[in-house]
């Protein structure tokens, strides 16, 4: 299976991101929650999204995990009211039973960071849903997912195998091939060296012949390139360096990037698209 954008016209799919969370908007009710959540995930669309995740588990490092029955009051208003005006959904969720009143809801895409570890029925549920299935790499919840950050054979090596159980264990619970993408899970049980290294080497993964998903947005690791005299780079002061990764990851054929910014990644792809046309040889695009 091709794991590359087949023809130079291609891009790689924008995912904006909509955290339903607590820490991500500021206090009210939980319809204002909702209410400002579909707000936020309207003017991404507007912006030029092609699918938006809609999350309510905070997987920040150190995070503590929502109840059941929070995390479904979260997500599942959004993604009706969302996915009623016809936007195309991926829930962010490690739990079965969110996954599974999310497709009811109308979600397509069943993002799970844990990759079928945290909750192995979420496999069955998203392949009896025919939905595409993301499998992230992932070791540990994320109040103590840094004590996981070892990895004795190589980082690249380590999170290739590991992923290549995960894929073999969504493919024998019936989530069929060509709707399994992959997800080396930059930053989960990851040290800034650690992302890197497997952005750098993501042609590792071609390996397990599936199409890749790449969350870089914002993260820590950025922060920490981008530190100054104060210290770490603020979250919201990331975006040039996310921006400049969209490229990259672009060009390493990634199949889709997980953004906060919408605009500034389909700016930098349309810039990237465009240099790409440019470049081909007359008459082709393969
Ligand atoms: N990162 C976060 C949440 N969900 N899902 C996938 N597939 N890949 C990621 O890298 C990923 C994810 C954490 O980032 P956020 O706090 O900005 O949502």
């Amino acid at each position: 299976m091709p794991v590359r954008p087949p023809t130079l016209l291609a891009r790689p799919l924008v995912m904006g991101v909509v955290n339903v969370t607590p820490d991500s908007f500021s206090d009210g009710g939980r319809w204002a929650d909702a209410e400002r959540a579909v707000a936020h995930g309207l003017s991404l669309i507007a912006d030029g999204a092609d699918v938006l995740d809609i999350g309510g588990e905070s997987t920040r490092p150190g995070a503590t995990r929502p109840l059941l029955a929070e995390e479904l009051d979260r997500v599942v208003p959004v993604i009706t009211e969302l996915s009623g005006a016809g936007v195309p959904i991926s829930v962010d969720t490690m739990r079965a039973e969110v996954a599974e009143a999310a497709v009811a809801a109308g979600a397509t895409i069943v993002n799970d960071v844990s990759g079928g570890l945290a909750d192995p029925r979420i496999l069955e549920v998203a392949a009896a849903a025919d939905a595409t299935y993301v499998a992230m790499h992932w070791r540990a919840h994320s109040d103590r997912m840094t004590a996981f950050a070892t990895y004795p054979g190589g980082v690249v090596a380590d999170v290739v195998d590991e992923l290549r159980v995960r894929r073999d264990a969504a493919l024998a619970a019936g989530v069929a091939p060509d709707r399994l993408v992959l997800d080396p899970g930059l930053g989960f049980a990851k040290d800034a060296g650690h992302n890197w290294e497997l952005l750098a080497h993501l042609d590792a993964f071609d390996e397990l012949g599936q199409r890749l998903l790449v969350g870089a947005s914002r993260k820590t690791f950025l922060g920490h390139l981008l530190a100054g005299p104060d210290g770490l780079r603020p979250v919201d002061q990331r975006e040039h360096g996310t921006t400049a990764l969209s490229v990259l990851l672009a060009d390493a054929g990634v199949w889709c990037l997980r953004v906060h910014d919408v605009r500034a990644a389909r700016d930098a792809l349309a810039v990237w698209s465009a240099w790409r046309r440019a470049a081909a040889p007359a008459g082709g695009d393969a």
